[in-house]
């Protein structure tokens, strides 16, 4: 029997969505016919850029006449006091003011007799107070106000904080306003971030390789002199500070001991030095088997004097090194990490005797909350939660348990971890992934705001109804600390590398940025910040704007569909993460294979967590428990990852899970081939570089959303028994041994022959 093809099966279906969009067009290298050719660039294309600037590019607005305006406001400024913050605020206010306006403006201690002016005070200071400021602002800390005075006829711009680097981040909020273009007539501002400690997780090697990295090598050359990389380094702080990131743990958490000895404490030392001026503040990863590691000792056991010794010791070397240094992070007793689980004590008994060394200092603990044992059990996703409620409430006050805002691990979607409604006694730091280990990697074009929107926003109804993630990880429900310690925390890692865009593509810049907006401020919304970060970064036209905001919004949705829709999870191919793998079977332990995470058979699909399942839908707080629980009621984007589903059966929407499946699989690669055609519209108004990177990026992606539904769908159709012809048969996919580099994963057998 002739199978009909899936585009043609579903022709009714996909009408549905839309019968007006584009054909897709042919992949790079592919004989298919591509959509009409575009027109020819003009030659007053932008210059070409590499993307080292990132959103940091400040060039000149184009309205005349709200540059001069702004020029009138801005020209002067008064800054008094001398550090190396204010040194900061100095020069970024040059640079950015120079470039938007055209000219550098002079900046002063005092206010000049006459004329318009930008002043710049500290909350209490004698500046502010001859303006009649006095007393305003108190309980800023890092937050910043802007307002506008008139003053014996003339117009004064105000920013205020209690702080120094408050007023970096004033100035930084100033520079947005002005990329945005309503220019600043009524400008005024007052924010404060909502969450204290937000900071950058690198998983970084020392030998200079990134776990889940794709763009480079590690930017921490620990074998090279700091010198010769203090500007690279100064522009990750200026990149951090801009969107309010005020912490870097610079190494993996797979950690390596060696990092605390006296060699690396020197470099971080070092580096911890230029990031200080911008409110970076420096952590690094302990290995818990340090003690044995570095010292020689019999055990790293957390209740053995000599090992509680060690900490203390070790822990007052770092800080004579860094004094202001943030803390550990520590992954312990997961994946093959060691920690106190190897000598019979539990999470608690190891965090807080890291704690209490770093507490006389002002130092922190991050535990994290990904645990992984060896042994499996009866369903992966059950274990942290498992291990950790017991726990609640017996961490000192600074330790933060840091749980990823899934259960199972940074899938395109997942529902949020249980945890985080599950440890009302426990400052939480909620960790985001920001390198795409399961969503593309470097080259696809997924924009993450609208997944940690997500997150953020989804109620765990730990107290009630409105207990949303970002209010517990704003604290809104914890118990006040004793001591008053900073108690909120955000995490995530990074997607940064030594590649000269940082980032590995001009798209994954987005990601870096929209993680640090939304954790100063979890109530952004996405959208809005992705057209902050195009006008900074590509332009400032408002229809250029309106059309990359598309489609960055459309871009989260079409992966999970073209990967894992309605629920799935960890399709992807063993090891790298990278394309398909749904028929992963038979490795060592049962739940690192995907065949275990969708249950495909005769009946079905999905994973049973209800209770006569695994039970791990009793972990969330009702009402959320029972409408997971309900295979009629819970939302359809989640429903195979609590339900195992027959393949006839019809649901909500109305078609059957075999339907829908394969539509949400026709869809989002059609979603791609939109994409890609809308940023070929683009093609004019961006510099040639910049452009034909996404451009072949999108292609590539465009192929491999191909690849990922043909291999899902001819996959599951051996169990269906429904009809299914992809572009390439099963047998094709299956036998693909692709990427062959993890950290520039490509897939020419995919895509076709073209150099990347
Ligand atoms: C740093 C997943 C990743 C690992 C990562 C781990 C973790 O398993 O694949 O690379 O290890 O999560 O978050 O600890």
């Amino acid at each position: 029997m002739v199978r009909p093809r899936l585009d043609l099966w579903l022709g009714l279906a996909v009408c549905v969505l839309g019968c007006d969009q584009p054909a897709p067009k042919a992949a790079p290298g592919s004989s298919a016919p591509a959509s009409a050719p575009a027109p020819e660039p003009p030659l007053a294309r932008p210059p070409d850029e590499d993307g080292y600037e990132l959103w940091l590019r400040y060039r000149k607005l184009e309205d005349d006449a709200q540059r001069q305006a702004a020029s009138a406001q801005l020209t002067t400024v008064v800054l008094s006091g001398a550090s190396p913050t204010l040194d900061a605020v100095r020069a970024e206010l040059r640079r950015a003011l120079g470039g938007l306006l055209g000219t550098p403006p002079r900046i002063g201690s005092e206010l000049p007799a006459e004329g318009d002016a930008l002043v710049l005070g500290r909350v209490g200071s004698p500046e502010l107070a001859r303006l009649g400021l006095a007393g305003v602002g108190v309980g800023l800390g890092d937050g910043y106000l802007a307002r506008r005075l008139e003053r014996d006829g003339r117009k004064l711009l105000v920013l205020m904080s209690e702080t120094e680097i408050g007023l970096l981040y004033a100035s930084f909020a100033l520079f947005r306003r002005l990329e945005q273009g309503p220019g600043l007539e009524g400008y005024s501002a007052e924010s404060k971030p909502r969450i204290e400690l937000r900071l950058l997780n690198h998983w970084d090697n020392l030998d200079g390789s990134v776990e889940r990295g794709y763009a480079g090598r590690s930017i921490w050359k620990w074998d090279e002199d700091v010198a010769l990389h203090a500007k690279r380094y100064r522009d990750y702080a200026r990149a951090c500070a801009s969107i309010g990131i005020n912490g870097t743990v610079l190494t993996n958490v797979n950690a390596n001991a060696t990092a605390l000895s006296a060699r690396y404490l020197e470099k971080a030392a070092a580096i911890a030095q230029v990031l200080r001026p911008y409110g970076v503040r420096v952590y690094l990863t302990a290995r818990f088997s340090a003690p044995v590691e570095l010292a020689g000792l019999p055990s790293a056991d957390p209740k053995a004097p000599a090992v509680v010794t060690f900490w203390r010791e070790k822990v007052a070397e770092i800080y004579r090194y860094i004094p202001d240094f943030g803390g550990f992070v520590v992954k312990a007793n997961s994946e093959g990490q060691p920690g106190p689980q190897d000598y019979g004590r539990n999470h608690a008994d190891g965090a807080n005797m890291l704690a209490r060394a770093l507490a006389p200092h002002g130092g922190t603990v991050m535990w994290r909350a990904f645990v992984y044992s060896p042994t499996g059990g009866i369903d992966r996703i059950r274990q942290a939660y498992d291990e950790f409620h017991p726990l609640d409430g017996r961490f000192d006050e600074n330790v933060f348990v840091q749980v990823k805002n899934g259960p199972l691990d940074f899938q395109p979607r997942e529902p949020i971890h249980p945890l985080l409604g599950g440890m009302p006694k426990t400052p939480l730091t909620l960790e985001l992934q920001i390198t795409k280990e399961y969503l593309g990697q470097d080259t696809h074009l997924v924009y993450l705001g609208p997944l940690f929107e997500e997150v953020l926003d989804q109620d765990t109804f730990a107290s009630g109804p409105g207990s949303t993630v970002a209010r517990v990880v704003e604290g809104a429900f914890l118990p006040p600390g004793a001591r008053g310690l900073k108690r909120t925390a955000i995490a995530g890692v990074a997607n940064v590398g030594d590649d000269r865009d940082w980032t590995g593509s001009p798209f994954n810049q987005a990601n870096w940025y929209a993680f640090g907006r939304l954790a100063w401020d979890p109530g952004l919304s996405a959208a809005d910040v992705a057209a902050e970060w195009i006008a900074a970064t590509w332009s400032r036209d408002p229809d250029f704007v309106r059309s990359v905001q598309k489609l960055m919004l459309q871009s989260r949705e079409a992966v999970v569909d073209y990967m894992t829709p309605l629920g799935l999870a960890h399709q992807m191919a063993e090891g790298h993460h990278y394309g398909p793998g749904p028929w992963v079977d038979g490795l060592a332990r049962p739940d690192w294979n995907s065949v275990y995470y969708h249950r495909a058979d005769r009946s079905g699909l999905g994973f049973d967590r209800t209770k006569s399942g695994s039970g791990a839908v009793l972990q969330y707080h009702p009402p959320l428990r029972e409408l997971y629980a309900d295979p009629a009621r819970v939302p359809l984007e989640l429903l195979l990852f609590f339900h195992h589903v027959g393949w006839d059966q019809e649901l909500a929407s109305g078609r059957t899970l075999w339907d829908e499946l394969a539509l949400r699989y026709e869809r989002g690669v059609r979603t791609v081939s939109e994409m890609r055609s809308a940023w070929d519209r683009l093609e004019l108004q961006v510099d040639r570089a910049r452009f034909g990177r996404v451009a072949e990026f999108l292609a590539i992606q465009e192929a491999e959303a191909g690849w990922w539904r043909d291999a899902l769908l001819g996959y599951f159709a051996t169990f269906s028994g429904k009809p299914f012809t992809g572009s390439r048969g099963l047998e094709e996919l299956r036998s693909l041994r692709c990427p062959k580099d993890r950290d520039k994963p490509r897939c020419p057998e995919v895509y076709g022959d073209r150099p990347h």
